[in-house]
């Protein structure tokens, strides 16, 4: 690994595209500028909203949203069949863009990712202007718009790109990181969702500068092993290299819980916020990445824990049953109370063609867990 990566003065660009399925049928069907639009699938069929356009936004309609509420919040709304061929090739482009400012460079998504530009030699060295060039080359070469955010680390670079949004660019330079972070509401937080914030503002804390009022310990009691990450996030620290090349194997949610979940009935009322949490990280990585197995994690409240996987079996769904029944099997082997439960699929990666063939035995279980 690269020194630079390890010091605090890595310079760190988050790119982040706006809208993005949405800034592509855009720009292939001028039409559709201003509209309040979506993709995603229809009302009538049970469909779900993939992203939409920043004037749908503002009608209240966003990601995730069952097709049919959106359709009644906004009734303009034009939903539009998604193109994943077309979002792949912008997201290509985009690729070969940030190779021309930096090699280090990791993926999220298809719209989104981090690049380490320490040691780059482009524009002086300056990541202000590197951003500023990846912004309008995207723009002009691809047809679309992205955000960026510069910062010394990945979690201020993140948090950086979405500050702006869209077509906006936020430098947080390492002088000003404390000044920043002081001020950062917690739900801004990579990983604080509804459930942390909640709990944070229930206990007063809006910033991560009221976070600083508390230890690790206390802060680990409250949220488990999320905690410690909260007590350096609180501070602006965040020590993750941006990692290139990497493919992901498997993804996961896992939760632990305030009181100890006592029993059979008690575990599986948690199963389906957990798949919820699942199907919503999936989904952004579904044009990517098929499913070939399910797994369950358990771990006691002694801290003893298990884990337990099976493969999908044709037509097995709907996939909810199937997570309960493991949840159940992995729980008794212990028939303890429980502290701690996750859920997680291993992936298979489309970009890869010995991979593929594996996944037609599966058949092509994309899109779904
Ligand atoms: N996506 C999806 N289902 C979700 C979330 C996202 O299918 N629940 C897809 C559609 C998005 C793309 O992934 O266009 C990128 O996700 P983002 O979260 O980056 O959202 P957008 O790029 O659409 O909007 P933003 O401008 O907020 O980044
Ligand atoms: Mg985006």
């Amino acid at each position: 690994m690269p020194e630079s990566q390890l010091t605090d003065t890595r310079k760190i660009l988050h790119v982040d595209a706006d809208a993005f399925y949405c800034s592509v049928e855009e720009r292939d069907d001028p039409i559709l500028k201003g509209k309040a639009f979506a993709v995603g699938g229809k009302a009538e069929r049970r469909g779900v909203i993939a992203t939409c356009s920043y004037a749908a936004r503002k009608a209240g309609v966003h990601s995730a949203m069952a097709s049919y509420r959106a359709v009644r919040e906004c009734p303009q709304l034009i939903i539009i069949k998604p193109r994943f061929e077309a979002y792949k090739e912008a997201s290509q482009q985009m690729h070969e863009i940030f190779q021309k400012y930096s090699s280090l460079i990791e993926p999220l998504s298809l719209d989104e990712a981090y690049l380490d530009v320490t040691d780059s030699q482009k524009c002086r060295g300056s990541a202000t202007l590197m951003a500023r060039e990846i912004m309008q080359a995207v723009r002009e070469q691809v047809g679309i718009t992205v955000s960026v955010g510069a910062a010394p680390n990945k979690f201020l670079a993140k948090v950086a790109s979405d500050w702006n949004k869209p077509n906006g660019l936020c430098v947080i330079p390492p002088e000003k990181v404390q000044d920043f972070v002081f001020e950062l509401p917690v739900e801004k937080i990579h990983g604080v969702g509804k459930v942390t914030a909640e709990k944070l503002h229930n206990k007063g804390i809006m910033t991560c500068g009221m976070l600083r009022q508390y230890s690790r310990l206390e802060l680990s009691r409250w949220f488990g092993s999320f905690g410690e990450r909260l007590w350096e996030l609180a501070r602006g620290i965040d020590d993750r290299p941006v990692e290139t090349g990497r493919r992901r194997k498997s993804l996961s949610v896992e939760h632990t819980y305030d009181a100890d979940l006592p029993d059979e009935a008690a575990i599986l009322a948690k199963v389906g916020a957990l798949l919820e949490d699942l199907e919503q990280r999936f989904k952004k990585i579904s044009g990517e990445y098929g499913v070939s197995k399910r797994f369950v994690k358990v771990k006691f409240a002694d801290f003893t824990q298990t884990t337990l996987e099976e493969l999908l079996e044709r037509n097995d769904q709907p996939a909810e049953e199937h997570f309960r029944a493991l949840m159940v099997r992995a729980w008794e082997r212990g028939s303890r109370p429980v502290r701690l439960l996750g859920v997680g699929v291993r992936l298979v990666d489309l970009r890869a063609p010995e991979q593929l063939l594996q996944l037609e035995l599966f058949e092509r279980r994309k899109g779904r867990l």
